[in-house]
């Protein structure tokens, strides 16, 4: 059976000093010996994920945590592994035991804010001893919903559990579709998918699964083309299709071969909406205009694959980027969780379509590079823009659109 990607889950992050009760929590959410537990400080030191359904809200991923003890230690990790658990947590538990609240606490929460994540404080261990009722009053006061527990025995867990469906966020719960409201019932939609030494074996890669998938749930057709094939295909279709969608690598030939009057765009520029900001990534992809070489430029691509000859992040988009700027840049690459601290220091900051990121990731990436002043975009945008096909990729988004437009005047 296949699972729902873990980019679509409701990601909920426990986070807490050690010996807490973190992973006794995570065991009796979900009704199983996922996560070690143990008397010894410090039993967890990676994350642990667990993914479940959590009705009504469907598929989740549960991540336990590490815990860390003091405020110099939540320091040190802030660039380590449980901050990148901070920038993708949907929601954040915040687990802790009667009497211990502290600056340490207090700086998770902080953390949680700074994202505008909606916090859960549980006390744990309640077997023990009782939460004192000012502090009580006190998280009232913020609005951050409290739950006392014994994981051990399950107590609290049902009162966890509504808790959790009460915070999921709207973000969430109403996140941008991928193609859904581009399309009426009964539209086409021509995708584009090179299978070319890149194509993984046997199978299509998610964006392309997911938009095939958003479609028929909107009940549009597609029609899978190849990019050599794609004139043809147009051809034998008596009406011409709502839409073509095509891998950004083809961009070019697919502009060619697709009429003026049918909207075009990428996989990739779909998912810029889907995962990030479609106008911030416009107003990033602005940018390339701007850059001069021996500018710093970071690409951050989510997977961490072995480079292959022609690989889009380490040679295309170098590439194309340096014929359009007409000199070298200081491309630096980040993979996977990295993502560096040091933002400031780069001109534009290049982002792959983050089909394996949920979408919290992004807008944590979005937020952190607006803080340090660096624009931010996304592959797709930036293949468009260096091609010289930015007008013609953004026509299906006709509010994005215009503001580039209007941008371009001024
Ligand atoms: N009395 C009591 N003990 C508990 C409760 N929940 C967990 N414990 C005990 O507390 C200890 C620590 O539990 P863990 O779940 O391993 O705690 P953790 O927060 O994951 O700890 P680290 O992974 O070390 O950070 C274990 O001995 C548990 O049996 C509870 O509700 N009441
Ligand atoms: S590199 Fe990015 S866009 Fe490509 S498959 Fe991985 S997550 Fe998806
Ligand atoms: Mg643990």
């Amino acid at each position: 059976m296949q699972k729902t990607p873990k980019s679509l889950r409701l990601h909920i992050g426990l986070f807490g000093r050690r010996n807490v009760g973190k992973s006794s929590l995570l065991n009796a959410l979900t009704r199983q010996n996922v996560s070690i537990v143990s008397e010894i400080a410090g039993t967890t030191t990676d994350p642990v994920e667990k993914p479940m359904e959590l009705l009504p809200i469907g598929p989740v991923l549960f991540i336990d945590t590490a815990g860390i003890d003091d405020i110099g230690a939540l320091g040190e990790l802030r660039i380590q592994k449980t901050r990148k658990i901070f920038d993708r947590a949907d929601i954040g538990v915040v687990v802790t035991e009667a009497g211990q609240w502290g600056e340490f606490e207090d700086a998770i929460l902080t953390e949680l804010q700074q994202r505008r994540t909606p916090v859960i404080v549980v006390f744990n261990k309640s077997d023990l001893a009782r939460t004192d009722a000012l502090f009580c009053d006190n998280l009232n006061q913020q609005k951050i919903s409290m739950v006392e527990t014994v994981a051990l025995r399950g107590d609290g867990i049902l009162d966890l559990r509504e808790a959790l469906i009460k915070a999921t966020p709207d973000e969430y719960l109403n996140a941008p579709s991928i193609i859904g409201d581009l399309v009426r019932p009964g539209d086409l939609v021509v995708l584009v998918v090179p299978i070319d030494k890149e194509a993984p074996k046997g199978r299509l890669i998610l964006p392309q699964v997911q938009t095939i998938r958003d479609l028929l749930d909107s009940d549009a057709y597609s029609l899978v083309v190849k990019e050599r094939e794609l004139r043809d295909a147009l051809q034998r279709l008596k009406n011409p299709p709502a839409m073509v969608v095509t891998d950004s690598q083809a961009f070019l030939k697919v502009a060619a071969d697709t009429p003026d009057d049918v909207l075009m765009t990428s996989f990739s520029i779909l998912f810029a909406r889907f995962k990030g900001e479609l106008t911030t990534f416009v107003r990033g992809a602005m940018v390339i205009d701007e850059l001069r070489p021996g500018d710093r430029v970071l690409i951050a691509e989510a997977c961490s694959h072995h480079p292959i000859a022609d690989d889009i992040g380490t040679v295309k988009i170098p590439r194309w980027l340096t014929q359009y700027v007409g000199g070298k840049l200081d491309i630096q690459h980040a993979q996977g969780h990295d993502f560096p601290d040091d933002l400031a220091t780069y001109k534009l900051v290049i982002h792959c379509g983050s089909c394996m990121f949920n979408r919290k990731l992004v807008l944590s990436r979005i937020m952190q590079c607006q803080q340090a002043g660096v624009p931010i975009t996304n592959y797709g945008m930036t293949i468009a823009y260096s091609l010289g096909i930015f007008e013609r990729a953004l026509s299906p988004f006709p509010e994005a659109l215009e503001m580039y437009r209007e941008s371009r005047k001024t």
